[in-house]
């Protein structure tokens, strides 16, 4: 089986992966969306990576998804709505003995991905690491972080860990990936949503405790309702604490509407809402909150899909 990382989507994450792959030896490829991308790219001569205010710039290769021959190994780095059509176009390239790793945030985008190639293995990641592009092709390593890895219908580990081990990408393989990621998506829906509709930092959620605490409180409801009581456990008080861990900081969601760009929120309250519904689980306060958040978005003419 061929050993190359075909990189989909070279943006903050995308950029942060192909560099480490690539600076440790590894044969990377990066499919850019189309032609007009790939000329831009190969004027810039690489990817710069920029880690403790060091550049390094990388002359990676680059192609567009229309470029033939066969792909073994696909890490998707594209935002949750763009995951499944940025995958289906390469359908007819994935090998069927391919592995297709889904770095995307939130839940849904890996159902909706992992039907789209069904004749691929997908493993879904759950990333704590911060990265974001100070221009393009050039990528600042902002926050060491985790990455959790595993696919819900296999335990057994693919063997390319390997290769995250040996170019220090910090991993470890779960059997329990979506615990982590229902964990992580509880997180950001009693964090981010108030964070922008309350136009504040993290931290000035301590000023609404009993709001935070409401939230909380539903959120558990449906993880113990859907079969993730183990994402459920000590929820309030870690969200307590990472407000507290991250009082200064400006939460993901707040930082997008603030630059004017789209939200995952379709993937985030957006699920939780479906998954709610789904389950005749009534969440009144994560639904109004949804509501107002939806709302505040069409009102600055942002998506909310
Ligand atoms: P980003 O917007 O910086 O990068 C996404 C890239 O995908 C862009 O360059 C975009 O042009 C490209 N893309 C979209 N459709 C494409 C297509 N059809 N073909 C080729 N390229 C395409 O996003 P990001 O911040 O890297 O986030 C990616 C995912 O990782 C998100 O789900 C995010 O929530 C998650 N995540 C990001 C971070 C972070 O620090 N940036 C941390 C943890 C998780
Ligand atoms: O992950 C986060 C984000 O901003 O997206 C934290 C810091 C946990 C807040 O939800």
């Amino acid at each position: 089986m061929s050993s190359t990382w075909h990189i989909l989507g070279a943006g903050s994450l995308g950029s942060l992966w192909a560099s480490r792959l690539a600076r440790g030896g590894k044969p990377v490829q990066l499919i850019l969306r189309d032609a007009t991308r790939l000329m831009a790219y190969e004027a810039a001569g690489g990817l710069t990576l920029i880690e403790h205010g060091q550049p390094t710039t990388l002359a990676i290769p680059a192609q567009t998804p229309d470029t033939q021959g066969p792909i073994h190994r696909l890490l998707v780095a594209c935002k949750a709505y763009d995951a499944e059509q940025a995958v289906a176009q390469l359908a007819p390239r994935l090998a069927f003995d391919a592995d297709v790793i889904l770095l995307q945030n939130g839940l849904g985008s890996q159902d909706a991905v992992a039907n789209k190639v069904p004749h691929a293995r997908c493993i879904f990641a759950s990333s704590t690491e911060g990265a974001f592009r100070q221009a393009d092709w050039q990528v600042v390593f902002a926050g060491h972080g985790f990455n959790w890895l595993g696919d819900p219908a296999n335990p057994l580990p693919p063997d390319w860990l390997d290769d995250l081990q040996a170019c220090g990408i910090p991993h470890q393989w779960t059997p329990d990936i979506l615990t982590r990621l229902w964990r992580k998506l509880a997180l950001n829906c009693a964090i981010n949503p108030l964070t922008v509709l309350h136009d504040c930092r993290n931290g000035g959620l301590q000023a609404h405790h009993c709001e935070v605490a409401t939230l909380c409180a539903e959120l558990v409801e449906l993880l113990q309702r859907c079969g993730q009581p183990q994402a459920a456990e000590h929820l309030s008080e870690e969200v307590e604490r990472v407000i507290q861990a991250t009082a200064a900081n400006y939460s993901s969601m707040y930082q997008d509407v603030a630059q004017g760009r789209r939200t995952e929120i379709h993937y985030l309250l957006g699920h939780v809402c479906r998954v709610a519904a789904r389950h005749d689980c009534s969440l009144p306060h994560l639904e109004r909150l949804y509501r107002r958040l939806v709302e505040h978005l069409n009102a600055r003419g942002l998506p909310s899909d």
